[in-house]
């Protein structure tokens, strides 16, 4: 009777183990929008790598590059939803979700990459997360997206003026289109996808991004003018549905964020390499390039754009405060 008692129990035992084991193996798809060579694209394929290696196998991650699992704002929803799980999102088409991830979309909110990345380590960052894992979407890690500048096809730019009447294509998001307003040119929400025909046959006269994308998307070839305007210096995440990661142990979900710092330190580090060789070949290309020899005047231009958020999220000020307080 014990004997067979005690059998009974250690097959109850034995079979819920498995269940958990079971609840806890998981398969997951990742969306990212950049192509081979391209350092998100090899970082999160390093990071799919980790991911299996110190999980020992429960979860694995198949990643689809170049966005052809969709737009960005799709891929967003599709993680929050489940539908995916993982995305290498930039917090611009996150912002509308999130009003706590829109603060890194306030234009010139910071100094440079280092005063970013010193924010997103401290109370700001613990902010900025919270307020994207209440909208389903958990950042594991941060990338680096450097700083965005103007190109266009046929003039440098150098004062708000020179934006006055221009049609620019910007991400979703509201502020970026009142950022172009208040600069006075057309601001045009538009997949990143769509932008290299756009500027070709001038269904936009410019656009914004950093050294690689401008690069890598060819842009460069269709609007040879790069002005360093630097106004949005905006980070970007390795995002997991809440659902799922929720679901995982302690010990699962510690190798998941390790699998994603060590992602993002590689990341970093290809960034970096990859901004240079990026404005080096566009600059072998023929593109000009623009030095702003004085930002003041765009910079003066955004205070709308600040105060049209703060109305929005006044609760938010604090942060806006915080941040622009860290040194
Ligand atoms: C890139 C960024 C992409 C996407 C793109 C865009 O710099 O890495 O995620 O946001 O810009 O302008 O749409």
């Amino acid at each position: 009777m014990t004997y067979s008692l005690t059998k009974t129990l250690l097959g109850a035992a034995t079979a819920v183990s498995v269940l958990c084991t079971a609840a806890v193996a998981a398969d997951w798809r990742g969306w990212n929008i950049h192509t081979e060579g391209y350092p998100n694209t090899i970082a999160m394929d390093r990071f799919a790598e980790l991911l299996a290696e110190k999980t020992g196998g429960e979860v694995t991650l198949q990643m689809f590059h170049g966005g052809t699992l969709g737009s960005q704002p799709d891929a967003i929803e599709q993680v929050r939803l489940g539908g995916l799980e993982i995305g290498n999102f930039n917090l611009g088409p996150i912002g509308p979700i999130a009003p706590e991830a829109n603060v890194v979309s306030l234009p010139f909110i910071f100094k440079d990459v280092p005063h970013m990345f010193r924010v997103l380590e401290s109370d700001g960052g613990a902010a900025i997360a919270e307020g994207m894992a209440a909208k389903g979407l958990v950042p594991l890690a941060w990338y680096d997206a450097g700083a965005r500048s103007f190109y266009n096809g046929d003039k440098p730019i150098n004062a708000p003026a020179d934006v006055a009447g221009m049609k620019v294509r910007v991400m979703n998001n509201d502020l970026y289109s009142g950022m172009i307003a208040e600069l006075g040119g057309n601001p045009s929400p538009m997949a990143f996808a769509e932008v290299y025909q756009a500027l070709k046959t001038g269904v936009v006269d410019g656009a914004e991004n950093n050294w690689p994308s401008y690069e890598s998307t060819g842009h460069f070839e269709v609007a040879g003018y790069y002005s360093l305007s630097q106004h949005l210096i905006i980070p970007e995440c390795i995002c997991v549905n809440a659902d799922a990661y929720n679901a995982l142990s302690d010990e699962m979900k510690t190798a998941v964020k390790e699998a994603a710092m060590e992602s993002a330190d590689m990341q970093r580090e290809l960034w970096a390499e990859r901004e240079a060789s990026s404005r080096k070949m566009v600059e072998d290309g023929g593109v000009i390039v623009n030095v702003i020899a004085d930002k003041g005047p765009f910079q003066s231009a955004m205070t709308p754009v600040y105060e049209t958020y703060l109305a929005s999220n006044p609760d938010l000020r604090p942060l806006v405060e915080l941040i622009q307080a860290t040194e």
